[in-house]
């Protein structure tokens, strides 16, 4: 008995001595940590990297749940050298960039927009490449297609039109992200995120934000409006998945990571009246209404369905949560939380 547990301490002792040499390998810096994404991934980050080595950033304060667990910093990603103080400061060696204005809000302050997702992206490159960071994260879009592209299955390479100013922004930055990584070598790995359903965080001013505030008045008042219309099918992505499948690429071997403008990944299409019933099997009482407004006309001209092949192919990607996982799991999170 003895002996075991001198041999189980020792074990344990030489266990987290490894985990501390390879923590201290990696320092992460969040970019967006306060937003959708940036919350659930700061947690998942911290958990299976420790949560010293996971540095939170964003303009505004994150959730206590990120702000307690491990340290956070305010930063403008326009502001280049308050970056690389940060990145100096913390020792980062890799970067997840989140920071950016989404498709339904970025319509309404066009040029700001831009200029916050073109610069903020061009200031991290830049960061990278000068310091020499090992690696960075940044996500592009369904939003990089546009109304001549194919809009099922829609392959990796296709038509690519986009007409609003954030899906132009994602199309951009996925070239510039190509270019970086041809030119400078700074290894970029990206992806074409869906609409993201979660609970941790608000959804951030997108053209599928319907799929995370329906849930919240489901539970509240029994009916939710919808601003796209009953048959208008979308890829849409549980967030466990999406932060799989980010932690997933990034983890990934560098020469299994062959395209470097930006991954397709599929998720699960669905439309409103879809998810509507779904719903409906879980509160009865359930009713949707549907009052298009300008954001029907971006819905419109994005895919209903993803090819991931190449996802599926290159570093081994696949998704775990269909529509009724998704719905079952979120009808009883949102809950709890709206409860509490
Ligand atoms: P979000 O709006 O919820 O979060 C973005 C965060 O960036 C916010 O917390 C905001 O305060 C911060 N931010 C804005 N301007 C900043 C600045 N100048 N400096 C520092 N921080 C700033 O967005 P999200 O849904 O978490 O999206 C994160 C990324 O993923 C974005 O690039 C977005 O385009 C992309 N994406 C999201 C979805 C989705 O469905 N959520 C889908 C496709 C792509
Ligand atoms: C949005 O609707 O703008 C985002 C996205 C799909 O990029 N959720």
């Amino acid at each position: 008995m003895y002996y075991i547990s001198i041999s189980q301490g020792i074990n344990n002792y030489f266990r987290s001595e490894l985990l501390n040499t390879f923590y201290s390998m990696k320092n992460i810096l969040v970019i967006g940590a306060a937003g959708q994404i940036g919350t659930d991934l700061t947690m998942e980050l911290r958990r299976r990297f420790g949560n010293d080595n996971v540095i939170a950033s964003d303009i505004k304060s994150p959730s206590e749940m990120v702000l307690n667990s491990g340290p956070f910093t305010k930063v403008d990603v326009l502001d280049k050298v308050g970056l690389e103080k940060i990145v100096a400061k913390y020792k980062i060696t890799e970067i997840y960039h989140l920071a950016a204005i989404l498709s339904g809000n970025a319509e309404k302050a066009p040029r700001r927009s831009w200029d916050i997702n073109m610069e903020g992206l061009f200031n991290v490159l830049d960061v990278v490449k000068e310091k020499n960071l090992d690696k960075v994260f940044w996500p592009s879009s369904i939003a990089v297609f546009g109304p001549s592209t194919p809009r099922t299955n829609t392959p990796q390479d296709t038509v690519m039109d986009p007409n609003t100013v954030y899906g132009i922004s994602k199309q951009a930055g996925e070239r510039w992200c190509e270019y970086y990584f041809e030119k400078y070598g700074v290894d970029v790995r990206s992806l074409r995120y869906p609409g993201l359903i979660s609970y941790s965080a608000d959804a951030g001013g997108g053209t599928t934000d319907y799929a995370v505030e329906i849930f919240y008045d489901a539970i509240k008042i029994k009916k939710y409006e919808s601003f796209l219309k009953e048959d208008t099918a979308l890829p849409m992505m549980f967030m466990e998945d999406a932060i799989n499948a980010t932690i997933g690429i990034m983890e990934a071997d560098k020469d299994l990571v062959k395209i470097r403008s930006s991954y397709n990944i599929a998720g699960i299409s669905f439309d409103p009246q879809t998810i509507a019933k779904e719903i409906k099997n879980h509160i009865s009482e359930f009713e949707i209404t549907y009052k298009p407004d300008f954001r029907q006309k971006i819905a419109d001209s994005w895919p209903q369905s993803i090819d991931e092949s190449k996802a599926n192919e290159d570093w081994r990607w696949e998704a775990k949560f269909g529509l009724k996982e998704m719905c079952d799991i979120m009808l009883r999170e949102v809950e709890k939380k709206i409860k509490k």
